[in-house]
């Protein structure tokens, strides 16, 4: 067993993993027990993206300074000292920005192999945000189609995952077939849309929108109706079909995750997807959800920590314990009963 040699860290490093832990919650335990090979990269090709998306999210700065600064971050990864102090006071990862020069400290010395990935994700995502910032501050305030809402997920996620994928293989800890399938993409998905079903309150709080109108207005006339108390059924029919639709990626995920053979890389990979697991699960029929953000408790999420952890099989049994449960909860009066109950039956049948 490969073990990090913390005593060796240099002071930028140590500030980037401190970084981590206090922007990355649930990616920072198992970001730390990678193969000491992937630690820092990974480390800073999070803390790089994290940045990004805290530009991404502060509402205060108006589309002409906001469009060029994700457009151009790929090259200031390269511009030593370069940091970023305008974000509003209140926003939660404004210090990483202030500190920036630390991460670039580290970028710089990364493998150029890895470097290459890690640009080539950032120019890619800024592009995709840049591109929605543009169009939700004209006319339009949110996603309108599906279509719309799946692109979004894949330069927010899909791309990491194949950047993610790329760099596996680059250290020679996965199969280049992992690659050739494609299943990167499912894999970010799922975790975007989890992170966007059960954010919509507070985005919604924040002036944003990420629920496909395509969805929700089968139920309700107006994105603010889903948070009145008197439409809380028709909510929670948007928020039924929503969770179906993150469904369907759940046995590529799998598929994915078989595919893993280092044990830190499949434990990277594993828990992340069953936390998504288990929230989707928490915000299924669950009228909170249109309250706050729903969280699984510390104890749930230590048990599957433990249990992901003890490899595929354990997986599968995460997996179908949650979509057990969700097929309990569905009503025979939702509009998805029988699609959200033949999706559970097939991801029962796979795992
Ligand atoms: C493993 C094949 C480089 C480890 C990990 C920072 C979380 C923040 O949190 O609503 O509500 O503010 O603004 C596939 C992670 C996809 C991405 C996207 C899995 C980078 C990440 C920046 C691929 C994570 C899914 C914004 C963009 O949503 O979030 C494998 C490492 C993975 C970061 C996530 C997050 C997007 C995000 P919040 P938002
Ligand atoms: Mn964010
Ligand atoms: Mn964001
Ligand atoms: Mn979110
Ligand atoms: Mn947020
Ligand atoms: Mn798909």
């Amino acid at each position: 067993h490969h073990v990090r040699d913390k005593n060796n860290e240099t002071a930028t490093a140590k500030t980037c993993f401190n970084f981590l832990r206090k922007t990355g919650r649930s990616f920072s335990p198992v970001v730390e027990e990678l193969h000491p090979e992937l630690a820092l990269p990974v480390c800073i090709f999070y803390l790089i993206l994290r940045g990004l998306d805290t530009i991404e999210d502060d509402t205060s700065i108006p589309l002409e300074i906001k469009e060029p600064l994700l457009r151009n971050f790929k090259d200031y990864l390269d511009e030593d000292g370069w940091n970023y102090t305008g974000n509003r006071l209140e926003e939660k990862d404004r210090e990483l920005l202030v500190q920036f020069d630390n991460v670039i400290v580290e970028f710089k010395k990364m493998k150029p192999v890895y470097a290459a990935i890690v640009r080539d994700v950032t120019e890619k995502m800024g592009n995709g945000m840049a591109d929605y910032a543009r169009r939700s501050a004209s006319e339009k305030i949110g996603i309108e189609s599906i279509a719309e809402y799946d692109l979004y997920c894949w330069y927010v996620a899909g791309i990491v995952g194949e950047g993610l994928t790329r760099l596996f293989v680059e250290a020679e800890l996965a199969e280049t077939d992992l690659i050739n399938q494609g299943l990167y993409k499912p894999m970010g998905l799922f975790l975007q849309k989890t992170n966007i079903i059960r954010d919509i309150r507070e985005d919604r709080d924040d002036g944003r929108r990420f629920w496909p109108e395509e969805i929700w207005s089968k139920h309700v006339d107006h994105f603010d109706d889903l948070f009145q108390p008197e439409n809380r059924g028709l909510a929670l029919s948007s928020s039924s079909e929503m969770i179906l639709d993150a469904l369907q990626h759940v046995c590529d995920c799998l598929s994915y995750l078989a595919g893993l053979r280092e044990q830190s890389v499949f434990n990277f990979c594993a828990i992340p997807q069953c936390m998504a697991i288990a929230t989707l699960e928490l915000c299924f029929c669950n009228p909170a959800l249109f309250d706050s953000s729903l969280k699984i408790s510390k104890g749930d999420a230590l048990g599957l920590v433990v249990e992901a952890g003890r490899g595929m099989e354990n997986v599968c049994h995460v997996f179908c314990r949650y979509v057990d449960q969700i097929q309990r909860k569905i009503q025979p009066e939702d509009p998805y009963y029988l699609g959200s109950r033949a999706k559970c039956d097939e991801i029962r049948t796979f795992a």
